[in-house]
């Protein structure tokens, strides 16, 4: 993408010819740059529950370091929280991290990816021994035989990426898509399992009770490259298809046919999107897809493999350099002597003053304000007041902070309860890197100044630290701080030690793990062994333990959440820009003409949403795509519309995630 000024006005451009291209919310993100509602100066409170003012960046900056330094002191660094994004580039994600970890000390940082990544990541790290979202690049995908998605939207979610399964198809390979919507990704499918929500892990185990069962297991691979199979077949041994037809709602022939493409193709590729990991038993769902992976030898050949679509722009390296509560740069692991011992060292502090791992997103969002919880609170690149599973409590209790500190462009849901807000550069006009979903990083180059009074991300992260008597640590150079993160990770999992901006921009980006500046970078991993000790992956054995919440009268239809084309997240942005706001509007509920009848409601009119967490009116979108069974809300929208004031907030318990993708409720006319 290209960004050039014309006249003053920031247009863009991509500059790949055939090979290049973008999504709307792409061709649009421009306006965002001279919006009339982007802050151009910082906005302070003088006390809780008077109104922001604007302040200049000194009064602000000092009003910040003042607050957390006074919450570290009277209650301890625990008391002082960190909230990241996925979003943000490499260069940030490293120094909110040692922010945390150096400047204040607190164990207390976490970020929006365990809403998104870390069920999978989880997974990944479980079988494989290590967590990149893709083992091979997505063009590797056009010369699959047969690919199958489970829970991912590539066509609305990844747009450009489709591109791969189109040359896919046209090369005569096979989709499967599994989702409960047909969506327009699986309208494009060879096989569409339109399974409930929540039972992709039983769909797992049951496809692979058929490829046993009809002996199309990968036997030589199995033998040679894993380890714990024999256990995994017993976990799957009581799945026969009619059982499995009777919880996922997938016909038994269905059933059979998908398990026989895999079981016979010569290339295949199984990814995962959040539709199979936003569970209370994702962790366990992406295990079972990984089981019927390895039984099928796929990981590691060509053309082949397991894979989970990582969602933002930096979704991938946003979980390698330490924003995440257990995690030092380079994908170690906080509790790792050795590791805490090579990152100290770069830090040039002791490895000792290393705090040790916090809690997670959901679990520190929940403690806020209270006595044993965080107290004063820096959010960067995330807007949880929409975006975290129940939603009005989070409001709430961010409300109930001592002190909030939020850095955005704009004032988003969250912004609008701090007490300071740090208005920050946008993509286009600060420089850094960003790893993409393939494990590639890429440099992303200023190309306009950002407005007078707005600062960067790393400019405010310097300017607290500084003000805090670390000034010295922290630059406000990307490159500098780059040329650091490659220190800090090198010899870790996620090893940058070989990869300069010098390096991506005349390469076009490079693969990590990258030791030295001899390496020519990793495209695809596992194909001699993987990063286990033993060099072997791992079947995990895993059971399905129900509905994380059964749908019984009063709440008798499955709610899911998700995602739509012309929106972003929580919408900060995407509500912003009159092309996309000005097609889809307003909030709605997609369900089918026959539940619609069944509760009298219809077209264009209103329901009312409910679950045991709170009720929310919305737009009544009729559509045969989706399950009668099963009502789709995207979670776009702030205040009276926000998607999750319904959700779950029930936690995978090894990744934490929050069960966004499944929940009991009742639909009703208001
Ligand atoms: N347009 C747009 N694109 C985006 C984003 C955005 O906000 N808008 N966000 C980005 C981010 S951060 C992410 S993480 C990705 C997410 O990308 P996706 O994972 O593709 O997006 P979702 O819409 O969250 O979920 C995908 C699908 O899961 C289905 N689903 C729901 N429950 C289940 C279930 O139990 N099993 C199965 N198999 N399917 C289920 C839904 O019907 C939905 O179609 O998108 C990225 N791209
Ligand atoms: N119900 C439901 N809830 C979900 C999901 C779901 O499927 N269903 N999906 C979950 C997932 S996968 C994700 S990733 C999260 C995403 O949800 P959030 O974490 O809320 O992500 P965004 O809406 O992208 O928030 C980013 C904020 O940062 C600001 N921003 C943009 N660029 C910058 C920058 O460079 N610097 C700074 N400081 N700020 C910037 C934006 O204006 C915006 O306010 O939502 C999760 N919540
Ligand atoms: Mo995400």
């Amino acid at each position: 993408m290209e960004v050039t000024l014309e006249a003053g006005r920031p247009a863009v451009s991509v500059p790949y010819g055939d090979a290049g291209g973008l999504c709307r919310k792409g061709w649009t993100a421009a306006r965002l740059l001279q919006h009339p509602e982007r802050l151009r100066a910082p906005l302070v409170r003088d006390r809780r529950g008077a109104p922001l003012r604007e302040a200049s960046f000194e009064e602000a900056m000092d009003m910040v370091a003042a607050a957390l330094a006074a919450t570290r002191s009277e209650h301890g660094p625990d008391a002082v929280g960190i909230f990241g994004g996925g979003g943000l580039t490499n260069e940030k994600a490293y120094y909110l991290g040692k922010l945390a970890r150096v400047a204040i000390g607190t164990r207390c940082i976490d970020y929006n990816g365990r809403y998104c990544m870390s069920s999978a990541a989880t997974a990944l790290n479980r079988s494989f021994g290590m967590d990149r979202g893709l083992p091979f690049p997505l063009a590797d995908l056009a010369h699959s035989e047969v690919i199958m998605l489970v829970g991912s939207n590539i066509a609305e979610t990844m747009p450009l990426a489709q591109r791969h399964l189109i040359a896919q198809r046209e090369a005569g390979g096979s989709l499967v898509v599994v989702d409960p919507r047909r969506t327009p990704t699986a309208e494009a499918a060879t096989v569409h399992l339109q399974s409930r929500p929540g039972t992709d892990l039983v769909l797992a185990n049951g496809l692979l009770h058929i490829l046993i069962e009809e002996q199309l297991v990968s036997s030589a691979y199995v033998e040679a490259r894993t380890t714990g199979a024999d256990l995994v077949e017993e976990a799957v041994a009581p799945w026969w298809p009619e059982r499995v037809e009777a919880v996922t709602g997938v016909a038994v022939p269905e059933l059979r046919a998908a398990a026989r493409l895999l079981g016979h193709a010569k290339s295949a590729a199984i990814l995962t999107g959040r539709g199979a990991e936003q569970h209370a038993q994702g962790t366990a769902t992406v295990s079972g897809l990984i089981n019927l992976a390895l039984a099928l030898g796929l990981p590691g050949r060509a053309y082949s493999g397991f894979g989970t679509l990582t969602g933002q722009g930096n979704g991938q390296g946003g979980r390698e350099h330490g924003q995440k509560a257990d995690q030092l740069p380079g994908y170690r692991s906080l509790t790792d002597p050795a590791a805490r011992s090579h990152v100290a060292s770069v830090w040039g502090v002791d490895p000792d003053s290393l705090p040790g791992p916090g809690p997670s997103a959901t679990e520190m969002l929940s403690l806020l304000g209270q006595p044993s919880g965080v107290r004063s609170l820096l959010v960067m690149g995330s807007n949880p007041a929409v975006s975290a599973p129940r939603s009005t409590e989070v409001r709430r209790s961010l409300a109930a902070l001592d002190f909030l500190v939020v850095a955005d462009p704009f004032v988003s849901e969250t912004a609008a309860l701090a007490d300071v807000v740090l208005p920050c550069a946008q993509w286009a006009e600060e420089t850094g890197t960003m790893t993409n979903a393939e494990g590639r990083v890429l440099l992303r180059r200023r190309r306009v100044a950002p407005p007078e009074g707005v600062a960067t991300d790393l400019e405010i992260i310097a300017g607290i630290a500084a003000r805090l008597g670390h000034g010295r640590r922290f630059s406000s150079d990307p490159e500098e701080v780059f040329e650091e993160l490659r220190l800090a990770s090198a010899g870790g999992l996620a090893d940058y030690g070989g990869i300069s901006y010098e390096r991506i921009t005349a390469e076009g980006g490079v693969f990590w793990p990258c030791p030295t500046v001899e390496h020519p970078g990793t495209p695809r991993l596992f194909r001699e062994g993987f990063a286990t000790a033993d060099g072997r992956a791992r079947f995990v054995p895993v059971g399905y333990e129900g509905a994380s919440e059964p749908c019984d009268e009063p709440y008798p239809v499955v709610l899911t959440t998700g995602r739509a084309l012309l929106h972003y997240q929580s919408g900060t942005q995407t509500r912003r820009v009159p092309e996309l706001a000005g097609e889809v509007p307003e909030a709605y509920v997609e369900m089918h003409p026959l539940l619609a009848a069944r509760v009298g409601l219809s077209e264009g009119g209103t329901a009312c949403v409910s679950t045991r967490r709170g009720r929310v009116n919305l737009a009544v979108r009729l559509t045969e795509s989706i399950r009668s069974d099963t009502v789709f809300v995207p979670f776009h929208w702030g205040g009276a519309a926000s998607a999750n004031i319904l959700t779950n907030p029930v936690l995978d318990p090894s990744s934490k995630m929050p069960a966004f993708k499944a929940c009991a409720a009742a639909v009703s006319a208001p």
